[in-house]
Protein backbone atom coordinates (compact mmCIF):
# COMPACT_ATOMS: atom_id res chain seq x y z
CA UNK A 1 0.00 0.00 0.00
CA UNK A 2 1.22 3.88 -0.76
CA UNK A 3 1.61 5.95 2.13
CA UNK A 4 1.83 9.68 2.14
CA UNK A 5 2.52 11.76 4.45
CA UNK A 6 0.42 15.29 4.97
CA UNK A 7 0.11 17.75 7.68
CA UNK A 8 -2.50 17.04 10.55
CA UNK A 9 -3.31 20.69 10.90
CA UNK A 10 -2.50 24.35 8.28
CA UNK A 11 -3.95 27.39 8.32
CA UNK A 12 -7.45 28.54 6.52
CA UNK A 13 -5.37 29.79 3.66
CA UNK A 14 -3.15 26.76 3.04
CA UNK A 15 -6.39 24.35 2.74
CA UNK A 16 -6.21 23.39 -0.54
CA UNK A 17 -3.21 24.05 -1.45
CA UNK A 18 -0.77 21.72 0.45
CA UNK A 19 1.47 20.12 -1.82
CA UNK A 20 0.39 16.62 -1.00
CA UNK A 21 -2.60 17.34 -2.98
CA UNK A 22 -0.19 17.04 -6.20
CA UNK A 23 0.20 13.18 -4.93
CA UNK A 24 -3.12 12.56 -4.01
CA UNK A 25 -4.11 14.00 -7.67
CA UNK A 26 -2.33 12.37 -9.02
CA UNK A 27 -2.89 8.78 -7.14
CA UNK A 28 -6.55 9.58 -8.01
CA UNK A 29 -5.97 9.95 -11.68
CA UNK A 30 -4.30 6.93 -12.18
CA UNK A 31 -6.69 4.49 -9.88
CA UNK A 32 -4.54 3.59 -7.25
CA UNK A 33 -5.29 3.60 -4.06
CA UNK A 34 -3.42 5.30 -1.25
CA UNK A 35 -3.44 5.79 2.73
CA UNK A 36 -2.63 9.37 4.25
CA UNK A 37 0.11 9.60 7.29
CA UNK A 38 -1.12 13.27 9.43
CA UNK A 39 2.03 14.35 11.03
CA UNK A 40 2.14 17.37 13.06
CA UNK A 41 4.57 20.08 14.43
CA UNK A 42 6.81 17.30 17.17
CA UNK A 43 6.39 14.20 13.97
CA UNK A 44 7.64 17.36 11.63
CA UNK A 45 11.19 18.03 13.42
CA UNK A 46 11.97 14.63 14.23
CA UNK A 47 14.50 12.83 13.78
CA UNK A 48 12.86 9.54 12.36
CA UNK A 49 10.73 11.91 9.84
CA UNK A 50 13.66 13.84 8.53
CA UNK A 51 14.68 10.44 7.81
CA UNK A 52 12.55 10.68 5.08
CA UNK A 53 11.35 14.34 4.27
CA UNK A 54 14.53 15.88 4.86
CA UNK A 55 13.73 19.04 5.06
CA UNK A 56 10.85 18.12 7.51
CA UNK A 57 8.18 19.35 4.96
CA UNK A 58 5.01 17.69 3.11
CA UNK A 59 4.52 15.55 1.00
CA UNK A 60 6.68 12.55 1.40
CA UNK A 61 5.79 8.96 -0.30
CA UNK A 62 6.68 5.20 0.64
CA UNK A 63 5.65 2.27 -1.57
CA UNK A 64 7.16 -1.39 -1.39
CA UNK A 65 9.70 -0.23 -3.78
CA UNK A 66 11.40 3.70 -2.84
CA UNK A 67 10.93 6.13 0.03
CA UNK A 68 10.58 9.61 -1.28
CA UNK A 69 10.36 13.38 -0.95
CA UNK A 70 10.01 15.92 -3.47
CA UNK A 71 6.55 16.68 -5.05
CA UNK A 72 7.66 16.45 -8.56
CA UNK A 73 9.90 13.94 -8.06
CA UNK A 74 6.98 11.59 -6.66
CA UNK A 75 4.82 12.79 -8.87
CA UNK A 76 7.00 11.31 -11.84
CA UNK A 77 7.13 7.66 -10.18
CA UNK A 78 3.79 7.68 -10.27
CA UNK A 79 3.44 8.98 -13.51
CA UNK A 80 6.09 6.02 -14.78
CA UNK A 81 3.34 3.47 -12.84
CA UNK A 82 0.57 4.58 -15.14
CA UNK A 83 -0.50 5.32 -18.57
CA UNK A 84 -3.17 8.29 -17.12
CA UNK A 85 -0.09 10.21 -16.80
CA UNK A 86 2.37 9.80 -19.31
CA UNK A 87 2.45 8.32 -22.19
CA UNK A 88 4.31 5.35 -22.85
CA UNK A 89 7.23 6.00 -24.62
CA UNK A 90 10.26 7.16 -23.53
CA UNK A 91 10.02 10.44 -25.66
CA UNK A 92 6.81 11.21 -24.36
CA UNK A 93 7.59 10.90 -20.79
CA UNK A 94 10.75 13.01 -21.34
CA UNK A 95 8.87 15.97 -22.18
CA UNK A 96 6.40 15.12 -19.17
CA UNK A 97 9.53 15.49 -16.87
CA UNK A 98 10.77 18.41 -18.79
CA UNK A 99 7.46 20.20 -17.61
CA UNK A 100 7.05 19.32 -14.04
CA UNK A 101 10.58 20.73 -14.28
CA UNK A 102 9.82 24.09 -15.92
CA UNK A 103 6.53 24.55 -13.46
CA UNK A 104 8.70 23.76 -10.28
CA UNK A 105 11.92 25.46 -11.36
CA UNK A 106 10.78 28.44 -13.92
CA UNK A 107 7.54 29.19 -12.80
CA UNK A 108 6.79 28.35 -9.10
CA UNK A 109 9.72 30.27 -7.49
CA UNK A 110 8.46 33.62 -9.60
CA UNK A 111 4.87 32.70 -8.19
CA UNK A 112 5.94 32.27 -4.91
CA UNK A 113 7.68 35.61 -4.89
CA UNK A 114 4.74 36.97 -6.38
CA UNK A 115 2.55 35.78 -3.13
CA UNK A 116 4.82 35.82 -0.46
CA UNK A 117 6.87 39.19 -1.36
CA UNK A 118 4.88 41.37 -2.93
CA UNK A 119 3.35 43.11 0.11
CA UNK A 120 6.32 42.79 1.90
CA UNK A 121 8.78 44.88 -0.49
CA UNK A 122 9.19 48.71 -1.75
CA UNK A 123 7.08 49.67 -5.00
CA UNK A 124 10.07 49.35 -7.27
CA UNK A 125 10.47 45.54 -6.19
CA UNK A 126 7.27 44.73 -5.87
CA UNK A 127 6.82 46.06 -9.76
CA UNK A 128 10.36 43.90 -10.45
CA UNK A 129 8.11 40.50 -8.91
CA UNK A 130 5.27 41.36 -11.12
CA UNK A 131 7.01 42.28 -14.18
CA UNK A 132 9.30 39.01 -13.98
CA UNK A 133 6.10 36.72 -13.39
CA UNK A 134 4.20 37.83 -16.00
CA UNK A 135 7.25 37.37 -17.99
CA UNK A 136 6.81 33.56 -17.31
CA UNK A 137 3.12 33.41 -17.43
CA UNK A 138 3.40 34.98 -20.87
CA UNK A 139 5.66 33.12 -22.44
CA UNK A 140 3.34 30.11 -21.26
CA UNK A 141 0.55 30.86 -22.37
CA UNK A 142 2.11 31.85 -26.05
CA UNK A 143 3.55 27.97 -25.67
CA UNK A 144 -0.15 27.03 -24.46
CA UNK A 145 -1.95 28.48 -27.63
CA UNK A 146 -5.48 27.14 -27.90
CA UNK A 147 -4.50 23.32 -26.43
CA UNK A 148 -6.41 22.39 -23.97
CA UNK A 149 -3.02 20.50 -21.96
CA UNK A 150 0.91 21.16 -22.08
CA UNK A 151 1.63 17.66 -24.34
CA UNK A 152 -1.58 17.35 -26.32
CA UNK A 153 -3.17 15.39 -23.75
CA UNK A 154 -3.89 15.37 -20.08
CA UNK A 155 -0.52 14.26 -18.43
CA UNK A 156 1.14 14.33 -14.65
CA UNK A 157 2.48 18.00 -15.96
CA UNK A 158 -0.48 19.12 -15.53
CA UNK A 159 -1.21 18.19 -12.11
CA UNK A 160 2.15 19.95 -10.82
CA UNK A 161 1.59 23.31 -13.40
CA UNK A 162 -1.84 23.57 -12.37
CA UNK A 163 -1.13 23.44 -8.80
CA UNK A 164 1.48 26.17 -9.15
CA UNK A 165 -0.88 28.38 -11.38
CA UNK A 166 -3.99 27.89 -9.05
CA UNK A 167 -1.97 29.93 -5.99
CA UNK A 168 -1.67 32.68 -8.67
CA UNK A 169 -5.62 32.28 -9.66
CA UNK A 170 -6.62 32.25 -5.93
CA UNK A 171 -4.79 35.88 -5.56
CA UNK A 172 -6.51 36.78 -8.81
CA UNK A 173 -3.15 36.83 -10.41
CA UNK A 174 -4.20 35.69 -13.52
CA UNK A 175 -7.22 37.52 -14.71
CA UNK A 176 -4.66 38.98 -17.66
CA UNK A 177 -3.92 35.77 -18.69
CA UNK A 178 -7.52 34.40 -20.10
CA UNK A 179 -5.57 31.40 -21.69
CA UNK A 180 -4.24 30.33 -18.24
CA UNK A 181 -7.23 30.74 -15.97
CA UNK A 182 -9.06 28.62 -18.50
CA UNK A 183 -6.35 25.79 -18.18
CA UNK A 184 -6.92 25.96 -14.11
CA UNK A 185 -10.74 25.82 -14.23
CA UNK A 186 -10.11 23.22 -17.09
CA UNK A 187 -7.96 20.56 -14.96
CA UNK A 188 -9.85 21.87 -11.41
CA UNK A 189 -13.01 20.56 -12.70
CA UNK A 190 -11.55 17.02 -13.50
CA UNK A 191 -13.16 14.58 -11.06
CA UNK A 192 -10.04 13.06 -9.63
CA UNK A 193 -8.37 17.02 -8.69
CA UNK A 194 -12.14 17.30 -6.70
CA UNK A 195 -11.69 14.09 -5.12
CA UNK A 196 -7.69 15.02 -4.07
CA UNK A 197 -9.30 18.62 -2.83
CA UNK A 198 -11.69 17.18 -1.30
CA UNK A 199 -9.89 14.58 0.89
CA UNK A 200 -6.94 16.80 1.94
CA UNK A 201 -9.86 19.37 3.05
CA UNK A 202 -11.58 16.42 4.88
CA UNK A 203 -8.39 15.38 6.66
CA UNK A 204 -8.01 19.02 7.84
CA UNK A 205 -11.34 19.22 9.18
CA UNK A 206 -10.84 16.33 11.07
N1 LIG B 1 9.92 21.41 -3.05
C1 LIG B 1 9.04 20.77 -2.09
C2 LIG B 1 8.31 21.85 -1.35
C3 LIG B 1 7.43 21.26 -0.27
C4 LIG B 1 6.79 22.36 0.55
O1 LIG B 1 7.06 23.55 0.37
N2 LIG B 1 5.94 21.92 1.49
C5 LIG B 1 5.31 22.86 2.38
C6 LIG B 1 3.81 22.61 2.44
S1 LIG B 1 3.06 22.97 0.89
C7 LIG B 1 5.88 22.61 3.77
O2 LIG B 1 6.08 21.49 4.16
N3 LIG B 1 6.14 23.70 4.49
C8 LIG B 1 6.65 23.64 5.82
C9 LIG B 1 8.13 23.87 5.87
O3 LIG B 1 8.74 24.17 4.84
O4 LIG B 1 8.67 23.76 6.97
C10 LIG B 1 8.06 19.84 -2.80
O5 LIG B 1 7.61 20.20 -3.91
O6 LIG B 1 7.76 18.75 -2.28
Amino acid sequence: MITIAAFKWVPDFARGFVRDLRLRWALEEAGIPYEVELIDSEMQKSETYRQWQPFGQVPAYRDEEVELFESGAIVLHIAATSKALAPADHPGQAQVAAWVFAALNSVEPRAQNYIHLRNAVSEDLQKAITAKLHDRLNALSDRLGDEDYLEGRFTAADIVMTTVLRELAAEEALSGFPRLQAYVDRNEGRVAFQKALSDQLADFDR
